[in-house]
C-alpha cells in the first residue's frame, strides 16, 4: 500500500491555541485527522509527525528512505532558514511536496525565500488546513503516474 509522512515542523503544535488570527482554529490533531480521513478514502496510509527540533526533523527524513513512498513536508520557519533540511531532501530520492498554510509569498519578505522548493516536487501553500488532503491526493496521483 502507498505510504506518505506528513512531516510538521517547528510551533505547529501550537495552531488553534495561538496567534487564531494568523493560523485559524484548526489544531493539528483536527488537522492529522483530515488527513488519516483522506488516506482512508485513497486507501493509502499516513505516518503524520510533528517535531521541534530540526535534527529530528532531519532524522525523520533519513528514515522514510525506503519506508514511505513519498513526504508532505510543512517545515514551518526551517523553511526559510534550513539549508540542512534541503540536503537531506536532495539526499533521500522521495519526492517531497512543500505545503504551507500561509500564501508564504503574501507575507514578509523573510517568508519568501524558501530553501525548500528548489528540491520539491511542488508547492502548496495559502489554502489554511485543507491544503493537507490537498498535498496527500497531489501525491498519491504523482506515485499513481510514475508506477
Ligand atoms: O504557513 C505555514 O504553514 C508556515 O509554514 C507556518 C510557520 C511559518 O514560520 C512559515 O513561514 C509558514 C509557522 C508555524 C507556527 O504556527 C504557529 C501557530 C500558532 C501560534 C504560533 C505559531
Amino acid at each position: 500500500m502507498t505510504s506518505i509522512l506528513v512531516l510538521n515542523g517547528p510551533n505547529l503544535n501550537l495552531l488553534g491555541q495561538r496567534q487564531p488570527d494568523v493560523y485559524g482554529t484548526t489544531t493539528l490533531a483536527d488537522i492529522e485527522a483530515m488527513c488519516r480521513e483522506k488516506a482512508d478514502a485513497l486507501n493509502v496510509t499516513v505516518d503524520f509527525r510533528q517535531s521541534n527540533d530540526e535534527g529530528a526533523l532531519l532524522d525523520m527524513i533519513h528514515a522514510a528512505r525506503g519506508s514511505v513512498d513519498g513526504i508532505v513536508l510543512n517545515a514551518g520557519a526551517y523553511t526559510h532558514t534550513s539549508i540542512a533540511l534541503r540536503d537531506a531532501i536532495s539526499s533521500v530520492e522521495l519526492p517531497v511536496i512543500e505545503l504551507h498554510l500561509s500564501n508564504i509569498h503574501a507575507r514578509e519578505a523573510f517568508r519568501h525565500r524558501s530553501y525548500i522548493s528548489g528540491v520539491a516536487l511542488g508547492l502548496i501553500c495559502g489554502f489554511g488546513a485543507a491544503g493537507y488532503p490537498m498535498a496527500i491526493q497531489a501525491m498519491r496521483d504523482h506515485l499513481e503516474a510514475a508506477g
